[in-house]
């Protein structure tokens, strides 16, 4: 292992005993280090045979990457720094105060487990006093939300009084904490660096100069496919070598003397605001992937042999009797001390209460703010009309598109909220901001023009264009808002929301309940949805949504009118729950559903439907698009055939207004339900299930849906209005059901 003398004028003997540092580790430092690296081991060691007694359910290791871990634990600050790290890094957990305790809890599945009260596996680190933040099982999925944290610790330092806390929306209940030259540190397996996501992350890190740590843990394996088979030559190092700003390291990281140095240089980058730093350790696995696998069927061993040598535990232990740091004596009372700590702590954990099966819809969604609540429901404050006016400038009471009033709506909770941030594919007026200050140009402001001005009014730190690149859109967002800030971020199209599914299914809407409430990551995903453009063709006229509301922890909304959408936009921002807002590009600018600007605190809240006509003989149940054209439909069927239609707009699907949907129907006792999406599995038939469920005894006929053919939107307009519910076929449906 690497030493380096301080003093050179003292004799080695002195050296060793009194002020020698290896590195800057001080020997104290390196005993400290021997025992979180043999504690880690032991917690492995017990939790494996607890696996094998049946006394716990899963089993990951630590093993062999306990230097690396402590070595960084050492070289950042516990408490100021951020931690995003992954399944092996227990020494790492340790090093920064995690108790093996706490892990034990974890393993056993405890109520008062720290990482996730027993909803998730062992070794699947959150510890929110430490600034470790609670993390998953998909590979690499932390990567992206550890460069959102330094985003917002970047932001924060820039504006400070962003961090301050406000009454009255998410920012009572989301403290801000952060520190001008604070590191995020994140971690994953050689295996992982193969993931898109992992290359995104290391693009907007490096273009952003961010104080990121990426620490690859290169055991030379992901499960039983080697390293050469992940990574095109071998070596990760080399590949990422190209991207500016980076300082890299390459080293032994089963030298906890080598990985401090390293870290150190990497953290001294970093803190000075040089951008971020790329720790490539090589480690071993010496306990096999997890207890599931058995490393024997595909590595000889002659390999395991070479690994064996390279241990951390042992060379430590070698290290510190070498330099006299140490005698036999000394790591035999450290080890007796962590085995008989183990114990103890094995034995109260399996004490431990478990948590209470009626505590599993805890946290699903923000104890502290309901957005379906009274607290959300506002009138709006119209601008009385304007008498004379220059006839130029439209009057501020006119009524304005969706477009005009989403747009007015970010702009006030803008100016509201310094905690809001608009990024996203186009969503700037001007990137090369220079352009929009000498006047050259107008600015775009998203290809729908939704957050036109926004960039000029509140500067590129607040409103900036992303990389095309949809996963690091939501993963950096969810990542920012971990740290309490509310992006509100744009997907271009619904077509192109699928680079970003895992996020959107993995992570962001389940980081409070995996968490058991240390954790949450309230945002707004505004995306733009939808058919009937006549050419959209199938990658600009997808639907979907019930894909998204069968995700529990999201909230899903979909306005049918301008004045909903800012009702429900302002909800969806100022709530503390993640949200998917559904904005429907053929209302954008529709003539139907226009209104003024309802004043900067108008709210609706979720799960309220609207009644757009009252009705006696059938209810439609609709929402989007087709609220228009079931009311067309509505209209004729009165007029031609006397047939009353009750039509209701859910306006948001998760949570939506079963006792609306109830009370018309018991009304009515005829139900039809209507979406743009296409017929089968989608959202219609949870609404049908649900209706022949609880309300069967109250329908006089079987429920029916009206929705698109079970194929994708086809270009030619001919085809595309043959594939998506039009009027006609809507007052085809409701006839029948009038005539059952
Ligand atoms: C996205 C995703 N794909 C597959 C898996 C299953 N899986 C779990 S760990 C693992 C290998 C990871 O290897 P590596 O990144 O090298 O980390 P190591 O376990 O070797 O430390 C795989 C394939 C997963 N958890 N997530
Ligand atoms: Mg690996």
């Amino acid at each position: 292992m690497a030493t380096t003398k301080v003093d050179p004028k003292l004799s080695a003997n002195e050296l060793q005993k009194k002020s020698a540092t290896y590195q800057g580790l001080t020997s104290q430092q390196l005993i400290d280090a021997y025992r979180i690296m043999f504690t880690s081991r032991r917690i492995d060691d017990r939790e494996i045979l607890l696996k094998r007694q049946q006394k716990i359910f899963f089993q990951i290791s630590g093993a062999g990457h306990e230097a690396i871990g402590v070595a960084a634990a050492f070289a950042l600050k516990s408490r100021y720094d951020w931690f995003y790290p992954y399944y092996r890094d227990r020494a790492l957990c340790l090093g920064l105060g995690a108790t093996p305790y706490e892990m034990l809890l974890g393993a056993v599945g405890a109520a008062d487990d720290p990482n996730s009260g027993g909803r998730q596996m062992p070794s699947h680190w959150a510890f929110q006093r430490l600034n470790i933040v609670t993390q998953s099982s998909p590979t690499g999925s932390q990567i992206l939300q550890a460069v959102g944290c330094a985003e917002a610790g970047r932001y924060f330092s820039r504006h400070p009084n962003a961090a301050r806390k406000a009454e009255g929306d998410y920012r009572q209940f989301k403290d801000v904490q952060f520190q001008g030259d604070e590191i995020t540190y994140v971690s994953l397996g050689d295996g992982t660096t193969s993931e898109g996501e992992f290359w995104e992350a290391l693009n907007s890190a490096s273009n952003r100069r961010l104080p990121v740590i990426f620490c690859i843990e290169d055991n030379e394996y992901a499960i039983s496919v080697p390293v050469e088979v992940q990574t095109a030559g071998g070596n990760i190092s080399r590949l990422v070598s190209g991207f500016p700003n980076f300082h890299f390291e390459e080293i032994d990281g089963t030298d906890p003397v080598v990985s401090y140095a390293a870290f150190r240089r990497a953290a001294e980058h970093c803190r000075s605001g040089n951008g971020p730093a790329f720790v490539h350790a090589h480690v071993i696995r010496p306990y096999s992937h997890s207890l599931s696998d058995d490393e024997r069927l595909y590595r000889p061993e002659s390999e395991r042999q070479r690994d064996a040598a390279r241990d951390p535990v042992p060379r430590l232990q070698m290290f510190l009797l070498r330099e006299g740091i140490l005698d036999e004596k000394g790591i035999n009372k450290i080890e007796k001390e962590v085995e008989e700590q183990v114990q103890v702590d094995t034995d109260r954990a399996l004490e431990a209460a478990l948590p209470q099966p009626e505590s599993i819809y805890n946290f699903v969604y923000s104890p502290d703010l309901d957005p379906s609540s009274a607290a959300f429901d506002t009138r709006p404050a119209f601008a009385a009309p304007e008498a004379g006016g220059d006839g130029k400038r439209p009057a501020a009471s006119a009524p304005k598109t969706m477009a005009d009033l989403i747009n007015a709506t970010l702009r006030d909770e803008m100016r509201r909220d310094e905690r809001i941030l608009i990024f996203g594919e186009d969503v700037a007026d001007c990137s090369r901001e220079e352009y929009a200050k000498q006047k050259l140009v107008k600015g775009k402001g998203g290809v729908f023009k939704l957050t036109s001005g926004l960039q000029a009014e509140f500067g590129s730190d607040r409103v900036f264009n992303s990389p095309l690149a949809e996963a690091a859109i939501v993963g950096r967002a969810t990542g920012m808002a971990t740290r309490g800030l509310k992006p509100v971020v744009e997907i271009q199209f619904f077509d192109y929301i699928w680079p970003a599914m895992l996020q959107l299914r993995d992570e962001l809407p389940v980081m409070r309940w995996r968490s058991n409430n240390a954790f949450s990551s309230p945002l707004v995903v505004r995306v733009a949805i939808g058919g009937y453009l006549t050419g959209g063709a199938i990658y600009h006229s997808q639907c979907g949504e019930s894909i998204f509301t069968h995700i529990p922890g999201l909230r899903v909304v979909f306005p049918s009118n301008a004045l909903d959408a800012a009702g429900l936009l302002r909800t969806a921002i100022r709530c503390d729950d993640p949200v998917l807002f559904l904005e429907h590009k053929r209302l954008y600018r529709e003539t139907f559903g226009r209104s003024p600007y309802p004043g900067p605190d108008y709210m609706i809240p979720f799960g309220k439907a609207k009644t757009v006509q009252p009705g006696t003989n059938l209810t439609v149940i609709t929402y989007g698009a087709v609220v228009p054209r079931a009311l067309q439909a509505a209209q004729k069927i009165e007029r031609e055939q006397h047939v009353s239609v009750e039509l209701i707009d859910l306006r948001t699907l998760n949570p939506f207004d079963w006792d609306a949907i109830a009370a018309s129907v018991k009304k009515t006792n005829r139900a039809l339900i209507a979406y743009e999406d296409s017929l089968s599995w989608g959202y219609g038939a949870e609404i049908a299930a649900r209706i022949a469920d609880q309300l069967f005894h109250h329908l006089d006929a079987p429920v029916k849906r009206v929705a698109a053919t079970d194929t994708f939107v086809a270009y030619q307009p001919l085809l595309e209005n043959a594939i998506l519910p039009q009027s006609a076929d809507l007052f085809r449906a409701m006839k029948e059901l009038a005539e059952f």
